[in-house]
């Protein structure tokens, strides 16, 4: 079972002015009402991903009359966050029994061929997106009070009676979003496949704007730090909503640990409160998360008021280090990194360090705060020359992890984000990574994300795309109009949760590419 950092004796202090500010920059959500397009049917196949198939057309849906065990699918077209209300009424004999039905949502068409029975994971089965309904009276609107995630609605007759039949006249969707993915242009490259993946991009982020930048409007449905930073990213180069990141970054500065700790993750509902789970990466990214978020705002009262709270996270995470300036060896899941079982993250959690304290040192300088700047410069060429002391390993050409010397992705990755070697070696040692292939490679979209990147920064914008094309192209070749939490092009039925019923089908960390297309690749086409 998967592990996360939890301090359950933690004391949580609020910023009250902080948390002010955050509650001036809620977004209105926009709100638009959406119809179903077709019923359709999902083929179970042996496939792992079957496809919806279209029997007719949804305005005919008030033609099936629906008794004891019959099932109708209905396809909204494409992903959808949102309220749903159904108009319901019987045909037949006079209604002498309850309708008792069944509602499923999924986000993709492989989660309607699951069977919400069999999970036996170690979250909870109230992700999965199912109610168990009775109406004793008909007709009757039935307005859902949860907000949903999806793309299909399946309703199963459980019972009606031997005299009558349920009749579902009409379905709506009101979606909500604090963005509109049609106000953003598209992409100026001349191919195909990567303007899908731009588009599906664009849908998952908008779907995850929500009242902040959610991980996956199905779940978590929390802001999370290391999501909301490439949120933060792919929004800049697209919807440029600026005060959504703003009351994301007073929201987690406003609510931490008595210590000054930043959280990995919060929650907006009932209150505004910091879970009490902490990761060593995560804390440290709302130092890159102000620096990005300044350098493209150029709000410098938000970046010289939230300073202590980004240089605090540098202060606290310096504790992990030894003496020689290496991250103590550590329980897996002191940080994040990626969900790779068995990933040694040593290596990475170094680097990640070095590159938010790079970040950190350029605010203080944009401050004049030349104290600050000159202490984390030191402590970026002490850690850089620890890292290259001890975790280079020159026989094999790669950075090496732990005590056992893993080898792996990450720490690869995260070395040459961090510019702890410079584009020209960083390139020489993707190339030794991707001949080597070792066993610790990547699961999550956001660690494939980081990857990408590095291969941008080395010059290497052939590869980047063509792996872009190989695993978002992936997903999209398996129907995917919004990018998913976790995708192993090798495994696609992997789930660190113990069952991929409740793996999340629009999520933030995997909506970059278009981030990476327009940074990186646009203005070459
Ligand atoms: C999962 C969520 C979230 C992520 C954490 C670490 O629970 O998918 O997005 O940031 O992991």
């Amino acid at each position: 079972m998967a592990q996360v950092s939890i301090d359950l004796d933690m004391k949580r202090v609020t910023n009250k002015e902080f948390l002010e500010k955050a509650i001036q920059c809620e977004p209105v959500l926009k709100e638009t009402m959406v119809k179903p397009v077709s019923i359709v049917d999902i083929k179970k196949s042996k496939d792992s991903y079957p496809q919806a198939v279209k029997v007719d057309d949804a305005e005919n849906m008030s033609k099936y009359h629906l008794k004891k065990g019959d099932t109708i699918c209905l396809d909204f077209g494409r992903h959808q966050v949102g309220y749903v209300t159904l108009k319901l009424s019987s045909v037949g004999s006079p209604q002498d029994a309850p309708a008792y039905f069944r509602l499923k949502f999924g986000e993709i068409a492989k989660e309607m061929t699951e069977n919400s029975e069999d999970y036996d994971g170690w979250i909870s089965r109230g992700w999965i997106q199912e109610e168990f309904i009775h109406v004793d009276v008909l007709p009757a609107v039935l307005a859902l009070p949860r907000r949903y995630a999806f793309r299909f609605l399946e309703i199963s007759v459980i019972d009606t009676s031997l005299k009558w039949q349920m009749v579902v006249k009409d379905v709506a969707c009101k979606a909500v979003s604090a963005v509109s993915q049609e106000d953003v242009p598209c992409i100026k490259v001349n191919d195909g496949l990567l303007q899908k993946i731009d588009q599906v991009s664009l849908l998952t982020l908008q779907n995850c704007m929500q009242s902040v930048f959610e991980d996956g409007p199905k779940r978590d449905r929390r802001l999370w730090l290391g999501d909301l930073r490439l949120q933060a990213l792919a929004n800049y180069s697209t919807f440029r909503n600026m005060d959504l990141v703003k009351r994301c970054l007073y929201l987690f500065a406003a609510l931490t640990r008595d210590d000054g700790r930043i959280g990995a993750c919060l929650f907006i509902e009932p209150d505004y409160i910091v879970d009490d789970t902490f990761f060593f990466d995560y804390s440290l990214f709302f130092v890159a998360a102000l620096y990005d978020y300044y350098m493209e705002s150029g709000d410098k009262e938000t970046l010289k008021e939230l300073w202590p709270s980004a240089y605090r996270q540098i202060e606290l995470t310096q504790k992990e280090f030894g003496e020689e300036n290496l991250i103590d060896n550590q329980d897996s899941m002191f940080c994040f990194i990626d969900w790779t079982e068995g990933l040694d993250k040593q290596a990475a959690a170094q680097a990640v360090y070095i590159y938010c304290v790079k970040r950190g040192m350029e605010i203080a300088r944009i401050l004049g705060d030349e104290e600050s700047a000159k202490r984390l410069a030191e402590e970026i060429k002490y850690k850089t020359e620890a890292s290259l002391t001890n975790l280079w390993d020159e026989k094999q050409g790669l950075f090496v992890s732990g005590k056992e010397r893993q080898v792996n992705y990450a720490s690869q990755v995260w070395m040459i984000l961090a510019g702890v070697v410079d584009s020209e070696h960083g390139a020489a040692i993707l190339d030794q990574l991707i001949s080597l292939s070792p066993d610790k490679k990547m699961v999550s979209p956001y660690m494939n994300h980081h990857f990408v990147e590095a291969l941008f920064m080395c010059g290497k914008k052939k590869e980047a795309i063509d792996y872009m094309k190989y695993y978002w192209g992936g997903m999209v070749s398996l129907g995917a109009d919004t990018f998913w939490e976790l995708y192993n092009p090798e495994n696609p039925a992997e789930s660190p949760y113990g069952s991929s019923i409740v793996n999340s089908y629009c999520h933030a960390w995997s909506c970059t590419p278009t981030y990476l297309i327009r940074k990186y690749f646009e203005e070459d086409k």
